[in-house]
C-alpha cells in the first residue's frame, strides 16, 4: 500500500526547505553554513520549521477568536514535554523533507535532534500525561490551553556515582529554547500576603479587600503545540515570575548591593525549580505559592479573554469556559475564581459558585494520601487570607447544605468530609475542596476510578454519584510510535494504511497477519534492529556489554517502593543465585534494564537504586554465569531516553502492588511497540490484558481485593521470610559483603523495609507468583512463533490507549466541548 504523505497548507518542499534552514542560519543564528556549530543548525532548523508553525498558530487563534469558541484551559503544575523537534516535524509532516534538506546539508537529523535539551517541566506519568493530552487536544482540533509553570530548571538531571544517585540541576533553556515566545503584553500581577479589610460600599453592601503584602509579575512563555496534520496549533502557557521592581535603587545607591536584590531574588524563586523540597516551612509555602501564582496568572488571562468578547456579562461564562484541574495542584483556582467573581466582578455568591461548579473538573492520579495535598491552615491564611475567608464559607455552605440533611447530627461525617481537618495543626484538604467544586471527578483507569468512588471518596461519591466517572488514560502514538519507532510504523503505515496515527484502532488490521511467518519476521526483524541501536547506547551511556540476542526486559518508571522495582531486583538476585549454584540453569539470557529517578528526600527508593547499580556490578562482572545474565541501570531516564528504551524492549514490568497504580502509560508506550507485559492485574494494566488478551501476557500476583484481604488479615511478612528459602538466601545476601566489598550491610535498609518495616507493598506476599510468570516470559521467548505473534496481538490491539481516545472522552462527558476546524 502507498504511504500517504501529511499534507497541510503550506507545506515545503526539499528545496525551500534548504533555503530557509541557510536564511535562519546566517540572518537568525549570524554563522554561515561552514563555522555553524550543530547546535545552530539545529536553532536554525526549528526556526524555518516554526515560520510554518507560527502561520498555523496565528490563523488558529483567529479562528477561535471570530468563532468566539468554547475552550479547555487544562491546569497543570507539570508538563513533561521531552523534545518538541522530530514531534514537530513529524506532526507537520515534514519529517521526512527536513531530514532529505539537512542531509544534502551535511547534518543527520537523528543528530540533530540531540542537541534539543528535553523540557522536564514534570516528575513522572503524571506530567507526560498533560503533555500528550495537549498533542491530542490539538490533534483532534478542540480550542485548548495549557497552564502551568516556567520552571526556570525541571527535574534535576541524575548522575550516578559510586552506584548512589546524585542530584544536578537542570537547565534545558540555558542557551535559549527555539520553540519558546516571550509575551510581554499579556504579562499579569499577582498580589501576596496581606490583610482582608471588610468595607461598606455606599449601596450599604459590605465587601471584602484583600491588601496585598506583595505584588509578583507573571511573565507568560507560549509552547505551540503542533497538531497532528498540523492544522490547529494550540499553545502551551507558562508563567515565569519576575519581581515588580528590578531591584531597589534607593537601597543599592546606599551601597546596599545585596540587599537591594533581595525582592528580585525573592520573586524569582517562584519559577526556579519544580517541586522545591517543602520539608522546611519555608519549602512548603514555596510550593503554596508556586501554586497559587500559576492559577492567579492563568484566571487572570482567562478573564480577560472573556471580558474582550464578553465584557462584564458573565451569564456566558461557564458556556465558554471549562477549565480541568490536573490532580489537586491547582485546586486554589476555585477559591481564586470565586473572589474574582464575589469581590471583583460583584456577582452574588450563588450566582458565582454555580459559575465555579460547571467550570471547574478534577483528575484524581493516585489514591496514595500524601498526593492528597493539604496545607497548615496558619500558613495559609498568611499567603492567602482571603481565599481562605473564602474556603470557609464553601465549606459552611456545603455542611449545612448538603452533608447535614444527607447525615443529619453525624459529626464524624462532617469532619471526614470538610475541607478543613481538624487537629493540633489544622489544615486545608485540597482534595476535598476539588471534589466539592467540580462538577466531574474522574480516575485514570476503570480499576483506579473505581475505587476513587468506593474507598477515596465514597461519602462524596453518596452525595453526587453522576460527579465520579472515569477517563482511562492514553498516550500520544504520534510521540510513542511514529517518532520513536520509525520502522515498526511504517510497517504498520505498508499494512493497515497511513492512518492508523490518528485512529489507532486501524492496527488492528495487523492481527490477521500475527501468524503469518513473513509478517512475524518483518516484526521481529524490526525489533531485533532496535535492540541493537540499544545495545550501543547502554555501551555509550554505561560501558556495559549487553548482546540483542538476550530477552531485553524493561523496568522504566518513577521510583517508588509501590512500584515495586525491589521486587524485580531481588527476583534478579533469585536468578543469579539459582545460576551460581548451577552454570547450566536453563533460561534465555536476559538484560534488566531500569531507568528510575528517586525523589530527593525518599532514602529507601535512593538505597534501591544503589542497590540495583551494586548488583548490576557484581553481576555484569561474573563470568561464572557466562553472559546469561546482565542488569543496566541507564542514568537520567527521561522523555527522550524513554524514545530510544521503549521500542527495544520484549518485556515490560508493570510490577505495582495491585491498588496502586492509578493507571500507568508506559504500559501503553511499551505493549505498543511490542512488547509483552509482565504485570498485576492494576491500573491499566488491567484493560490493556483485556485488549489484547491475558493469554498474551505474563499476569500475576494478589488481586486488588486480595491485597485488601490479606491486609486486613494482617501480613506478615516474615512468614514469607522463613517459608521460602530462596528469599530468606537473597534477602541476607543484602547484609553480606557480597555487592558492596569491604562494606557490609551497605544494602540491609532494603530487606528491613521489607521486614522489619512491615513490607507495606507486598514485594514479599507475590514473589513466588512473579517468579512463576518470570519462567513463563522465558519459556514463551524460546518459542519463537508463539513469542512474534503474542507481541504482534500486543502492539496492534492497543488502539483504545491513543490519548485522542481519552481527550474525546474528556470532551464528550467532562467539558462538553465541541471541535473548530482552522481553515
Ligand atoms: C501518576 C500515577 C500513574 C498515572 C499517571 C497519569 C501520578 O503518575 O501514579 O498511575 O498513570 O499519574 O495519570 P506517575 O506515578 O507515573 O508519576
Amino acid at each position: 500500500m502507498a504511504k500517504k504523505k501529511v499534507e497541510q497548507p503550506g507545506s515545503l518542499d526539499k528545496d525551500q526547505l534548504k533555503q530557509n534552514i541557510i536564511h535562519h542560519l546566517r540572518s537568525t543564528l549570524g554563522t554561515s553554513e561552514e563555522k555553524a556549530s550543530r547546535q545552530s543548525w539545529w536553532k536554525a532548523t526549528c526556526a524555518a520549521v516554526n515560520e510554518q508553525v507560527y502561520e498555523r498558530l496565528t490563523q488558529t487563534q483567529q479562528t477561535h477568536l471570530k468563532q468566539d469558541t468554547r475552550a479547555v484551559h487544562y491546569l497543570s503544575a507539570e508538563f513533561l514535554m521531552g523534545r518538541l523537534t522530530a514531534n514537530n516535524l513529524h506532526n507537520l509532516g515534514l519529517y521526512e523533507t527536513s531530514g532529505a534538506a539537512l542531509k544534502e546539508l551535511g547534518i543527520d537529523i537523528a543528530d540533530l535532534c540531540e542537541e534539543e535539551p528535553d523540557m522536564a517541566l514534570g516528575n513522572g506519568g503524571l506530567g507526560r500525561l498533560a503533555a500528550c493530552f495537549i498533542d491530542s487536544l490539538a490533534t483532534l482540533n478542540l480550542p485548548a490551553i495549557g497552564y502551568g509553570l516556567h520552571y526556570e530548571h525541571g527535574l534535576f538531571r541524575q548522575e550516578i556515582r559510586d552506584g548512589r544517585q546524585i542530584e544536578r540541576p537542570d537547565s534545558w533553556r540555558e542557551y535559549g529554547n527555539p520553540w519558546e515566545i516571550c509575551r510581554p503584553e499579556s504579562i499579569q500581577e499577582i498580589p501576596l500576603y496581606g490583610y482582608v479589610e471588610t468595607v461598606f460600599g455606599e449601596d450599604g453592601k459590605m465587601k471584602k479587600v484583600w491588601h496585598a503584602g506583595q505584588k509578583i509579575k507573571g511573565v507568560p512563555w507560549d509552547i505551540p503545540v503542533v497538531g497532528y496534520e498540523g492544522k490547529t496549533v494550540n499553545i502551551l502557557r507558562l508563567w515565569e515570575s519576575r519581581a515588580s521592581e528590578f531591584f531597589d535603587w534607593d537601597v543599592f545607591n546606599a551601597g546596599g548591593y545585596i540587599d537591594s536584590q533581595a525582592e528580585k531574588a525573592q520573586a524569582e524563586t517562584i519559577s526556579k525549580v519544580l517541586y522545591p523540597n517543602d520539608e522546611s516551612e519555608a519549602g512548603k509555602i514555596l510550593r503554596l505559592v508556586q501554586q497559587y501564582f500559576f492559577c492567579a496568572c492563568s484566571l487572570k488571562d482567562i478573564m480577560r479573554r472573556y471580558k474582550r468578547a464578553h465584557g462584564s456579562d458573565f451569564s456566558k461564562f461557564a458556556e465558554q469556559i471549562a477549565i480541568q484541574l490536573n490532580d489537586t495542584h491547582p485546586t486554589i483556582a476555585i477559591p481564586e475564581l470565586m473572589r474574582i467573581l464575589v469581590d471583583e466582578e460583584e456577582l452574588d455568591w450563588d450566582a458565582a459558585w454555580a459559575i465555579c461548579y460547571k467550570v471547574f473538573s478534577y483528575t484524581n492520579h493516585t489514591l496514595l494520601p500524601e498526593a492528597l495535598e493539604k496545607w497548615a491552615l496558619y500558613l495559609f491564611e498568611r499567603v492567602l487570607p482571603r481565599h481562605l475567608e473564602i474556603i470557609y464559607e464553601i465549606n459552611r455552605r456545603f455542611l449545612e447544605d448538603l452533608v447535614e440533611p444527607k447525615w443529619p447530627g453525624d459529626d464524624a461525617v462532617k469532619a471526614k468530609l470538610s475541607i478543613i481537618e481538624e487537629g493540633d495543626v489544622r489544615k486545608v484538604r485540597m482534595g476535598n475542596l476539588c471534589v466539592i467544586g467540580s462538577h466531574k471527578v474522574n480516575g485514570v483507569a476503570e480499576i483506579h476510578s473505581k475505587l476513587v468512588k468506593e474507598d477515596l471518596f465514597p461519602e462524596f461519591a453518596a452525595l453526587w454519584p453522576e460527579k465520579m466517572c472515569n477517563v482511562t488514560n492514553g498516550v500520544t502514538p504520534r510521540r510513542w510510535l511514529l517518532s520513536c519507532n520509525p520502522e515498526l510504523a511504517k510497517l504498520y503505515t505498508d499494512t493497515v494504511g497511513a492512518e492508523w496515527p490518528l485512529k489507532l484502532d486501524l492496527m488492528r488490521g495487523a492481527l490477521k497477519h500475527a501468524d503469518d511467518a513473513a509478517f512475524q519476521k518483518q516484526f521481529m526483524d524490526i525489533k531485533r534492529a532496535n535492540k541493537e541501536k540499544l545495545v550501543k547506547v547502554i555501551k555509550a551511556e554505561t560501558g556495559i556489554d549487553v548482546s540483542a540476542e538476550a530477552i531485553f526486559d524493561i523496568q522504566i518508571k518513577r521510583l517508588h517502593e509501590y512500584k515495586r522495582q525491589q521486587l524485580n531486583l531481588i527476583h534478579i538476585m533469585a536468578l543469579y543465585r539459582r545460576l551460581l549454584a548451577n552454570p547450566d540453569y536453563d533460561m534465555h539470557p536476559r538484560v534488566f534494564i531500569f531507568g528510575s529517578k528517586a525523589a530527593p528526600g525518599y532514602k529507601l527508593a535512593k538505597d534501591i537504586i544503589y542497590a540495583i547499580n551494586k548488583v548490576a556490578e557484581r553481576v555484569n562482572n561474573d563470568e561464572r554465569i557466562k553472559g546469561k545474565l546482565k542488569v543496566v541501570f541507564m542514568p537520567n531516564y527521561r522523555v527522550s531516553l524513554a524514545e530510544k528504551l521503549i521500542p527495544a524492549a520484549d518485556v515490560s514490568q508493570q510490577i505495582s502492588t495491585a491498588g496502586y497504580e492509578a493507571s500507568g502509560t508506559g504500559n501503553m508506550k511499551l505493549a505498543m511497540n511490542g512488547a509483552i507485559t509482565l504485570g498485576t492485574l492494576d491500573g491499566a494494566n488491567i484493560e490493556i490484558a483485556e485488549e489484547a488478551g491475558a493469554e498474551y501476557n505474563a499476569i500475576f500476583g494478589l488481586t486488588v481485593d486480595e491485597v485488601k484481604a490479606v491486609k486486613a488479615k494482617g501480613y506478615n511478612p516474615w512468614d514469607y521470610y522463613y517459608a521460602n528459602p530462596e528469599i530468606k538466601a537473597v534477602l541476607d545476601w543484602m547484609d553480606t559483603d557480597f555487592f558492596t566489598p569491604g562494606r557490609p550491610g551497605e544494602l540491609s535498609s532494603i530487606k528491613r523495609a521489607l521486614l522489619d518495616g512491615g513490607d507495606t507493598y507486598l514485594a514479599l506476599a507475590d514473589f513466588e507468583s512473579y517468579s512463576e510468570a518470570q519462567k513463563k516470559v522465558d519459556a514463551l521467548y524460546r518459542d519463537k512463533q508463539a513469542w512474534a505473534k503474542a507481541v504482534i496481538v500486543n502492539s496492534a490491539t492497543m488502539g483504545k490507549f491513543n490519548s485522542d481516545r481519552s481527550i474525546q472522552d474528556y470532551a464528550d462527558y467532562i467539558w462538553y466541548l465541541k471541535p473548530c476546524s482552522v481553515a
